[in-house]
């Protein structure tokens, strides 16, 4: 592993949240097996690894009970971890879903007074991101969803949650915080089915918000591939709308529970359609990581995961540069580009009468080799490290 062209800068914009790196290995039928690690000390486990910044939930950097004294003690803190280390905080989010609180919901519970608390954390957790000049803020709507339909109707949580999120951006708009609202979609757990059960279904939601224009959305690789998505589609229909606001890189075995492994640890071909795709596009967001450590590592265990995400992206960026200059590959493509030759255009009665009476010979058009196969190929060697 000791190529320096792989070695991360905070350049490369890599971010995590105190919630990956802090991950302590619990899961549903195990305890932690890692000791918790203090938020200051994960700002410096970063900066020490070559990330750029560092993400939090509000309950991630202050325990929910905290008295006001006690909030700003740990606030300085970090802020002057922050800056001692030079670690930014570009995102903020919302913990809507570990408080039992929240066990029908946060903007879509059927009690009021839940909706009214989920909205009231919502802000409070705005107040502190600004106070770290976060400029997006990530919602992720775990706990949005239901184990019988029989408890609510789907357009009443939808109308519940877009009166929320409209809310949220008159919120944003008063204070004058400039934050850009990413929403991130999963199709299940902890519920049985949540709302939005992904990027896309939020993609259309967006289009009924009063402030539109303030609200996108963070993919996550894990929770497309789990229905059996392309993340990398996915990711690209966002950015074609001009709405791909995060994206949370992590990896996944579709058709199972919510995995957040080492990026590219599983999908290497997937992940690297998605590498090429926002270095293509010039995509100048965070890359962050939303992912975590096996449940074997110790805390050395935990820097061999962050450092491998971070590095398997930067060996992808090198092979989407050599898959862009490689002669095989722009031959075949120049052929692709050469049987686009005529574009219909807009529509006109004339066009339309055009098109008509044209013939096709549709024989001699199905007789021609696309070449599909050697291009995918020639992607694989590149893959494979074999040219
Ligand atoms: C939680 C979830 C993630 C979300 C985080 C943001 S919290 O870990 O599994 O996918 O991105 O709320
Ligand atoms: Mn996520
Ligand atoms: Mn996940």
């Amino acid at each position: 592993m000791g190529n320096s062209t792989y070695t991360p800068t905070p350049e490369d914009k890599f971010t995590f949240g105190l919630w990956t790196v802090g991950n302590r290995g619990a899961d549903p039928f195990g305890a932690p097996v890692r000791d918790k690690i203090p938020p200051v000390h994960i700002v410096r486990l970063l900066a020490e690894i070559g990330a750029y910044g560092v993400n939090f939930h509000d309950d991630d950097l202050v325990p929910i009970d905290s008295p006001a004294a006690e909030r700003d003690r740990i606030v300085a803190e970090f802020k002057q971890t922050c800056a001692d280390t030079g670690i930014k905080v570009p995102m903020a989010t919302v913990n809507l879903f570990y408080e039992p609180v929240f066990r029908d919901g946060a903007f879509t519970a059927n009690d009021s007074e839940v909706r009214a608390y989920a909205l009231q954390k919502t802000m409070r957790a705005m107040n502190l991101g600004a106070e770290f000049g976060a400029g997006v803020f990530v919602l992720w709507g775990g706990r949005e969803g239901v184990e019988t339909d029989a408890c609510r109707s789907v357009p009443d949580a939808i109308k519940r949650f877009r009166d929320s999120l409209n809310y949220l951006c008159e919120y944003n708009i008063s204070q004058g915080y400039g934050y850009k609202f990413a929403l991130e979609a999963k199709p299940n757990e902890p519920r049985a089915d949540i709302y939005f059960p992904t990027t896309t279904a939020y993609l259309a939601f967006i289009e009924t918000l009063e402030h539109k224009e303030m609200v996108g959305v963070n993919p996550e690789v894990a929770h497309e591939q789990m229905p059996g998505l392309s993340m990398m589609h996915a990711v690209a229909q966002a950015w074609e709308s001009g709405k791909l606001f995060h994206i949370d890189l992590n990896d996944q075995y579709p058709g199972r529970y919510d995995q957040d492994l080492r990026f590219g640890s599983v999908s290497v071909k997937q992940s690297f359609w998605l590498v090429k795709f926002l270095e293509d596009v010039e995509w100048d967001g965070m890359r962050h990581f939303d992912a975590h450590a096996y449940r074997t590592e110790d805390h050395e265990g935990v820097k061999d995961f962050a450092r491998g995400c971070m590095r398997t992206y930067l060996i992808f960026k090198e092979k989407a540069r050599r898959w862009n200059e490689s002669a095989a590959i722009r031959e075949i493509l120049d052929e692709i580009a050469a049987s686009d030759k005529d574009a219909i255009g807009r529509f006109s009665p004339d066009s339309a009468s055009t098109l008509l009476s044209r013939t096709f010979d549709r024989q001699a058009i199905a007789k021609r080799g696309l070449k599909y196969e050697k291009l995918d190929q020639l992607t694989m060697e590149i893959l494979l490290g074999v040219d």
